[in-house]
């Protein structure tokens, strides 16, 4: 297999009991390689494997902090605000380097799955991590779950964007990841499906929209859509269920706006970092930052595409869904 395509797309890092456990899960090959259902969810198996390392392996605290996302709903950016957010409680000097400006919000926020959990040998030492640990996954709540058993869950914050422009976005990053074009229908059609990484695409977003609504306390359910129209009371939202509220005072003297514009999409895409660094797994930083519009998918998909999109919202949220 191409050693170019990032690794959590290969399957070069499977254990034998792996290898034997996914040869009865359903699996599809698409585009790039394998993909298997394990949960009801579809990965590549690499990814699979680190899922089922973090669900082995992982030991929740209560004070962690779980960012969870569909692939390109406002991860980067949810990491960053909340980054920023925590820094701004440090009495750190104006002349420090804040993390923003030193690495980019991925490298700051590893995804437990797609970095800590790849690999099933190399396990950082997580419990060195100072309090609240924040992480990042994609995995849908179900998976997310597990390692929890029937402690108290810690606080989630997920973050959802309009499927369209999901997929808009999703095919510029594959384009970018993989260096060549990728076929937008076949793309189209395995969002529509449900057959793709970290999909189905619905079943994801409910299973964080009705916990969220069951436990408000503990997860905090997010629209990319709101972060742009109404981005300080969003801001504000999130500081508040992270246990940082801005103060009256901070509020005065604009802590707000500095936190919006140290995160904009226009300042931390244009910081050297974020020009010249790469993950762990081999994706340049530079692709996680694009345009950052609402709707841009009017400019990408067909009337007949959004009309299959809008029958399979309507059946799958059947008008009491989070859109
Ligand atoms: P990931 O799931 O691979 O981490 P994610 O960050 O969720 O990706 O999504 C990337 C999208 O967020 C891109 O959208 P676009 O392709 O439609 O432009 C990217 O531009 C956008 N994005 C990244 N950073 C920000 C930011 N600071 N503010 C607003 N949007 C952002």
């Amino acid at each position: 297999m191409n050693e170019e395509i990032p690794r959590h797309f290969r399957e070069d890092n499977l254990s034998q009991e792996t290898k034997t456990l996914i040869s009865s899960f359903p699996s599809y090959k698409d585009y790039i390689g394998n993909l298997y259902n394990y949960r009801g969810c579809w990965y590549y198996p690499n990814t699979l494997q680190g899922v089922l390392n973090f669900e082995k392996g992982f030991k929740p605290q209560e004070t962690d902090i779980i960012l969870a996302s569909f692939p390109k709903s406002g991860t980067t950016w949810l990491k960053a605000l909340t980054i920023a957010l925590f820094e701004r409680l440090k009495n750190n000097s104006s002349n420090d380097l804040h993390p923003l400006q030193s690495d980019n919000p991925h490298g700051i926020v590893p995804f437990l799955e797609l970095n800590l959990y790849l690999k099933s040998s190399t396990r950082d030492d997580l419990t060195k991590l100072s309090s609240p640990r924040v992480f990042s996954t994609h995995m849908p709540f179900h998976t997310l779950q597990v390692p929890f058993k029937d402690d108290p869950l810690c606080k989630i914050v997920y973050v959802c964007r309009n499927v369209k422009d999901v997929l808009v976005s999703l095919w510029y990053f594959r384009c970018a990841q993989l260096q060549k074009e990728v076929d937008m229908e076949s793309l189209f059609e395995s969002l529509c499906s449900g057959v793709g990484s970290f999909g189905p695409f619905w079943e994801h977003v409910l299973s964080y929209w009705r916990r969220s609504l069951e436990d408000p306390k503990k997860v905090l359910f997010m629209r990319y859509e709101e972060m742009k129209s109404e981005p300080s009371a969003q801001v504000k939202r999130l500081a508040e269920f992270l246990g940082c509220p801005f103060t009256e005072e901070e509020e005065k003297d604009g802590s707000v706006d500095k936190i919006m514009e140290l995160c904009s999409l226009r300042n931390l895409s244009g910081m050297e970092i974020n020009k010249s660094g790469k993950t762990c797994n081999n994706v340049p930083y530079s692709s996680f930052f694009r345009k950052g519009e609402v709707g841009d998918f009017k400019n990408h998909l067909t009337p007949e595409m959004e009309n299959k999109i809008d029958m399979i919202i309507q059946e799958k949220y059947n008008g009491s869904g989070p859109v």
